[in-house]
């Protein structure tokens, strides 16, 4: 018997990528055409999709460039396209990119059909991929944002100060130190799809693996679909965690119980965890 044969869409990596996409529906974080993932492939999954891929689209040149990004593959949602229509129709609402030699074009080689193009935020993804493949070592492969509701609402009470933010989530829950020890970056407002914001945001993930954008959402990154879900999942329960606490006590952080400072380190210590200390007194 012949080896199964999997088109793109069964992959183990692009059915990640849309369960994602719907689990991030699910939680309401992706109203109308909120969001945007993308995922940078694997050498031997873009082997197994290459029988699959369509005659290439024209280059499109980004506005931005990267080295360290030259001749890779994306996944990517579509531009105006909905997280919640991904799960039941990934190549009318996702696609796969090629980047050129020159690192600075992408061109559709799977997916995006009838007319749809890459995320808005592509330029902002592509700066952030290249930020964390250096960062990381090449391990992190996952750029995920949404507008998930509690964090959008924090960044209208609280001062748009990541040290700040990131005390209040990591004092919100226990293990919030273990999952985002680095902390969280904090972009003050900006217009959204632009080089700006990509410039502004890939500088605080040279740092940290999230960032928040003032009301607007998050940005998060890591080496797999579950923990960048499980970060993006986190933080926004930190931060419901936190506004309620807060509600509950006439708006002042000055809340009866908390876990102290010596609290923060004691974990660090016990699960051996590298600690921004300049967010800790
Ligand atoms: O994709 O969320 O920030 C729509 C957006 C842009
Ligand atoms: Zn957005």
């Amino acid at each position: 018997m012949s080896e199964e044969i999997k088109g793109i869409e069964q992959q183990e990596f692009m059915r990640g990528f849309t369960r994602l996409c719907d689990d991030g529906w699910l939680q309401g974080w992706h109203e109308r055409n909120g969001g945007n993932l993308t995922y940078r492939m694997k050498a031997e999954e873009v082997e197994a999709c290459k029988p699959f891929f369509k005659e290439p689209g024209e280059w499109v040149n980004m506005g931005v460039q990267a080295d360290n990004l030259r001749s890779e593959y994306f996944v990517t949602t579509g531009s105006g396209r909905y997280m919640r229509n991904v799960q039941g129709d990934p190549a009318h609402n996702v696609g796969i990119v090629e980047i050129n030699e020159a690192g600075d074009s992408w061109r559709i080689v799977w997916g995006l059909e009838d007319g749809a193009k890459p995320t808005s935020e592509f330029p902002s993804h592509f700066l952030n991929h290249s930020v964390r493949v250096e960062a990381t070592n090449g391990a992190d492969r996952v750029i995920y944002h949404a507008h998930p509701d509690n964090v959008i609402a924090l960044t209208k009470v609280m001062p748009l100060d990541a040290r700040e933010f990131t005390r209040a989530l990591w004092k919100a829950m226990t293990e919030c130190i273990v999952v985002f020890p680095k902390g969280v970056g904090v972009v003050p407002w900006m217009v959204p799809g632009g080089a700006d914001i990509a410039h502004a945001t890939s500088e605080l993930m040279k740092t940290f693996d999230a960032a928040i954008w003032a009301q607007h959402g998050m940005f998060v990154s890591g080496p797999d679909f579950d923990l960048t879900f499980g970060l993006m999942h986190t933080i926004e329960k930190a931060a419901k965690i936190h506004g309620q606490a807060l509600a509950m006590n006439n708006c002042s952080g000055d809340f009866m119980n908390t876990i102290t400072d010596q609290g923060l380190r004691d974990i660090a210590r016990d699960f051996g965890l590298t600690v921004n200390e300049d967010f800790l007194d």
